[in-house]
Order: structure tokens, then sequence, then C-alpha cells
């Protein structure tokens, strides 16, 4: 076995790194630097073995197209555990296994898995480097695409070994496709273990172990794994927030600046409302991150957040000029593209990015593709693997260590029915209350049936590594702090709302400017907001519909509250609250009381 190791003057660290690589046995290990000359090397690997195939350098420069298997195309959810010491500590939302039991099952399944190939090891930072919110990951992985995706998507290499310097605390994160190749066998494009995929958490040791898929949030560790699972259980431990949530600037035509964050689940357009181009004329949205948001009480008391990725891994379907501009610009090179399909003339193309389709592809299965053709060109998960640095609505300090300070927490989810466009809380223990009854139709973010409502509060349910009711105490614990605490206003928002028809009333988008105002001007103290049995709606023209094709009696359905319609959730919140278990705390189900009477009284 070759290696350079050596490198690594972190005794703890390097013993790891030897344990994983006796038990994987791969050819080589190989310390990724991060550097612009290892990524040109690891993707010219990857053209060699098939994985990637280079774009045209006219159309996107240094980019590269590659396609799964088709086994492999999305997260795992029920393949996802998280196997703390005991059951109750995982909650009834999550996957559970005795952790010396499931370690078993796995050092059997990693013997050897890493034969034939080359080991990885990735350092990278989740957070500015040197961030006192940010954390050090080390990521060991046998697959070159995940190498080579971890540099976009974190700050990976030296950088993040210096900061670790020769003590520092790290997050093992290990990670096989679980294809290993003896000799005489021919590599396929796509390695993968499609039967055995597990995407293992071990919340008090905080270490990582994925085994199987090669795919986005199962692969790239940093993300899902360790920003959201591990890192939530860190956060809850230690005081602050870990969230499925984007990040955005918002300046008034007058120049003043709020920082939103928006939790909304997988594929419901958290990427589309970070860059968001508003059509409200003077406003400006800027993007601090579009998926993850850490955040921290600082000593003044505003709540910090930072931007633990470095780049986009975003839902490419439907994603275009009009849609998301600054998404189509940050697109224009040195991005890896994954089950999109490609242009004959050396380009990607997906469903939705132009009117009309090219006359021929060749689609995610790498087979020839025309106009009309039973099946979807690009998998409805397809996915872009973009630097945020590229996105033209980048905010200046997206970097800046300290975070930014949040004023408006938005919950948001895929709602065709019952929920208005906005809704403020009342208060605090309202707004988690609203964050816990968030529900949504399942997209191809996960697999399994799209479509299906089911509550995701938070957005967290697939990315909450403890205790469901554990989690919704911690937020509602957050006012209690040493020292004061200006806490952010929280909003309900759904963009998603149908009429009888099916037809979409709300054109979101840019529009969805129009509701950032209405938050906008309530944080500053001014928007008007009139009360109702579900929270504080905005007065009536209190969001602007100038040039909109929206009529008031479309506003009256968006900004009315459906009785009845409230009424009928309630039953569901009632069984998945009792389903959350013995810790879901008496605020909430109070909370859920109180609605239940607003509701009768309103009658
Ligand atoms: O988890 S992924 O990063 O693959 C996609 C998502 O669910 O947001
Ligand atoms: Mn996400």
């Amino acid at each position: 076995m070759t290696s350079n190791l050596p490198l690594l003057g972190h005794k703890r660290l390097a013993k790891w790194v030897d344990e994983w690589a006796a038990l994987t046995e791969p050819d080589s290990v190989v310390i990724c630097d991060g550097s612009a000359e290892e990524y040109e090397r690891l993707c010219g690997e990857l053209v060699a073995s098939g994985t990637f195939v280079p774009l045209s350098s006219d159309r996107r420069p240094n980019s590269f197209w590659s396609t799964s298997d088709p086994a492999d195309v999305a997260r795992v959810e029920d393949r996802t555990f998280v196997c703390s010491q005991r059951q109750i500590d995982a909650g009834a939302t999550n996957n559970w296994r005795e952790p010396q039991e499931m370690k078993a099952v796995l050092r059997d399944l990693f013997s050897g898995s890493m034969r034939g190939r080359t080991m990885y090891v990735v350092p990278f930072s989740m957070g500015p480097l040197g961030s006192p919110i940010s954390h050090i990951g080390v990521q060991l992985t046998d697959s070159a695409y995940v190498a080579a995706s971890m540099r976009i998507m974190t700050r990976m290499g030296s950088a993040a070994l210096e900061v670790l310097g020769e003590d520092g605390e790290f997050v093992p994160c290990v990670h096989s496709v679980g294809a290993p190749l003896e000799p005489g066998d021919v590599d396929v494009a796509w390695p993968c273990n499609a039967d055995n995929k597990y995407i293992v958490h071990f919340p008090e040791t905080r270490e990582i172990w994925s085994y199987g898929s090669g795919y986005g949030g199962n692969a790239l560790l940093g993300k899902k794994c360790f920003a959201l699972r591990i890192a939530s259980v860190m956060a809850h431990d230690e005081g602050w927030l870990a969230e499925h949530m984007l990040v955005l600037k918002l300046t008034s035509p007058e120049g003043e600046v709020r920082y939103v964050t928006g939790a909304f689940p997988s594929a419901c357009g958290k990427t589309n409302l970070a860059m968001l181009i508003p059509s409200l004329p003077g406003w400006k949205v800027e993007t601090i991150g579009d998926d993850i948001a850490w955040m921290k009480f600082a000593p003044d008391g505003s709540l910090r957040a930072i931007n633990p990725e470095y780049g986009f891994f975003g839902v490419a379907p439907g994603t275009n000029s009009r849609t998301n501009l600054n998404a189509m610009l940050t697109l224009s090179g040195n991005c890896i593209f994954t089950n999109t399909a490609m242009t004959d003339d050396g380009d990607v193309w997906w469903e939705g990015m132009t009117d009309d389709p090219p006359s021929h592809l060749t689609d995610w299965k790498r087979q020839s593709w025309t106009p009309g053709s039973a099946t979807p060109a690009a998998h409805p998960n397809a996915r872009f693997t973009a630097p945020a640095s590229q996105d033209p609505a980048i905010a200046p300090e997206w970097q800046d260590p300290e975070g930014v300070p949040i004023s408006a927490i938005l919950f948001g989810g895929r709602r065709s029915s019952v929920v208005p466009l906005v809704t403020e809380s009342f208060d605090w223990e309202h707004g988690v209350f609203l964050g816990s009854i968030m529900a949504s139709e399942t997209t191809a973010a996960a697999a399994g049936a799209v479509g299906q409502l089911r509550h995701d509060p938070f957005a967290m349910l697939p990315f909450c590594g403890y205790n469901m009711a554990d989690y919704l105490s911690h937020w509602l614990s957050l006012p209690d702090g040493t020292g004061p605490r200006q806490l952010p206003r929280m909003f309900y928002v759904n963009w998603f709302r149908k009429d009888a028809a099916g037809r979409f009333l709300w054109p979101g988008f840019g529009d969805n400017s129009r509701v950032l105002e209405w938050v906008f001007e309530r944080c500053a103290g001014r928007g008007e907001a009139v009360d109702s049995p579900i929270g504080l709606l905005p007065a009536p023209s209190a969001i602007s519909i100038d040039g909109l094709e929206v009529d008031r009696s479309d506003m009256d359905t968006l900004l009315g509250v459906d009785v009845e319609g409230w009424r009928g959730d309630i039953p569901s919140i009632r069984g998945f609250y009792e389903g959350l278990g013995e810790r879901m705390p008496d605020e909430l189900w109070r909370q859920l009381d109180n609605l239940q009477k607003r509701l009768d009284d309103a009658d």
C-alpha cells in the first residue's frame, strides 16, 4: 500500500486513518490538500474511469457530467440510522440500532471494502476557517467523485488540517461505496452497493459511518450527516442551533438590512428563495446559504448564523433563467452535474431548463432520448454541485466568521391547501409550535413515494440526530439563556397553495419578495397584522399585488383562515405528537389545545 500518511502531524487522526486503512485494505491512501492541481487530477481520473464526461469548454468550462447507478439516486431514509446508546435518545422518528451491534455489522461490510481502490483522506471545515461557529471533519472515502465534490461543497484540504493542528477535535466520517475490486475486475462508472446501504450516525461519539451509496447526502458526509444530524446533537448539548435552513440578506429600497433564515424540506425551493431576484422595485436579496444554518447567540444577544457549506448541491430540474437566474449564472462553469441529461454539443439539460427540449439528448441513464419520450431526460432529483462563490447574488459577508444577525425565521412546506401564504406567530412558543406542525408533500429528494403529505417539523424530520421531542424542547428553551437574547420573529409560509382546479394561486419565485417585504416590515415594527385563530395575518393590502395577475379573491383565499381545513388537520397533528412519545413538551400540547379552542370559537 502506498500512502502520504507521514504528512499527518495529528496523532489521533493518523492512528484513526491507519486503523481504517487496515480494515478496508485500499491499494493506496491519499491525503487531499484541496489544491486546484489535485482537483484537476481527480477529475482526470474520473474521466478516465468513465464516471465523468467533460462538458464542452465553450459552454460549461471546467465542468463535468456524471450519471449514477439507477439504484443510487437520492437519500435513503429507511437505510439511515441514529445509533445512540439508548433508543429513546434517537426518538420515534429515527431508525435505531444498538451501537455495538451496528458497528459489528458494519465492520464486516467495511472489511476489505476498499480493495483495489484509493482511500482519500478528506479534511474539511464546516464554516469559515477558524470561525468560532465552525467545526472540522475528516472524511475517509474510496470515491474520487466524493473527494472532488467535497472540494466544492466544503473548505477542504490542508487549510482545514492546519486549523486542526496536532490535537484539534474533528468529526470522523467514514465512507465506502462498498464495491471492492479484485484483481482482474473491471470497474463501473458509478460503483455502489445498492442492496446494502447504511448511513449511520453515532451521536454520543460524534461518528459517521456510511456504506454502499455514492450519492449526495448519503456520501458527501459534511452535509446532512455532519452539519445536520451530528451537529444538531452538538447544538443541543452546547446550546446552539444546527438547522435545515437557507440564510438570506434582505435590503430595502431605503438601504436597511435584515437577515432571514428559512426552514423548508428538501426540494421545496430553498435555493430559489436564497437567490431570489425581487419583483418589487428597489428590494435586494443576497445569499448567505441555501441549505444549512448554524446559529449561536452572541454576547450582545443577537442570534448569529453562518452557512457551514462552501457550495450548492441543488435540484436541477425546474431551474431556468426565469425561476432562478442567479443559479443559472452560478452554473456557468466549474460544476459537477449528476443525473441531468447531456446535449449533443456537450452541455447539460433538464426538464424546465428551456421551454422546448433539444431535439436529441443523452438521458440520465445514458440512453438516446428525443422529445415526447415516455421518461424524463433528467432524473427528478438530478443535482448540480457548484461553488457558492460563483453566485452573483452571494452576499459580501457570506464568509464572515462572526455570522450574520437573524431577525426572522420562516417555516414552510408544500401544502396545496389549508396553510395561508404567510402567518406570523403570536410569540416564541407559538412560533415553535408552528415549526412543529409543519407538513409537506414529499419530493424526489428522498427515495420513496412523491406527493404524500407528511409531518416534517422544522424540515428536520430526516435530519434531526436525536429525539425529536427533545429537539422541540431545545427550541422552546432558547429564550432562557443567560443574558439578554434578541429572538427572531417567526413566520409560517406556503408558496404552494392551489385552487380547486389544481392551479397555483401564488406565482412564487421573484414575487415571494412581496411576502419578504411584509416580514421585513414586521421586523422593523411597521407592517400591519390582524389577529386570527392561527396567528397574525397580513392586514388586507399589507402585501402588495401591484402588477400581479393574482386577484383580490385569490388573495382572500391565500390570506384567509380555512377553519374547517385547520380543524381537519388537528387529529393528524395529535397523532403525530403522540407518536413523538413521552418527552413531547407540555407547552406544545397546550398550544395545540389552544389552537383547537380558537378554531372552535371561530365558528
Ligand atoms: O441530502 S441531499 O443533499 O442529497 C439532498 C437533500 O435532501 O436536500
Ligand atoms: Mn436540504
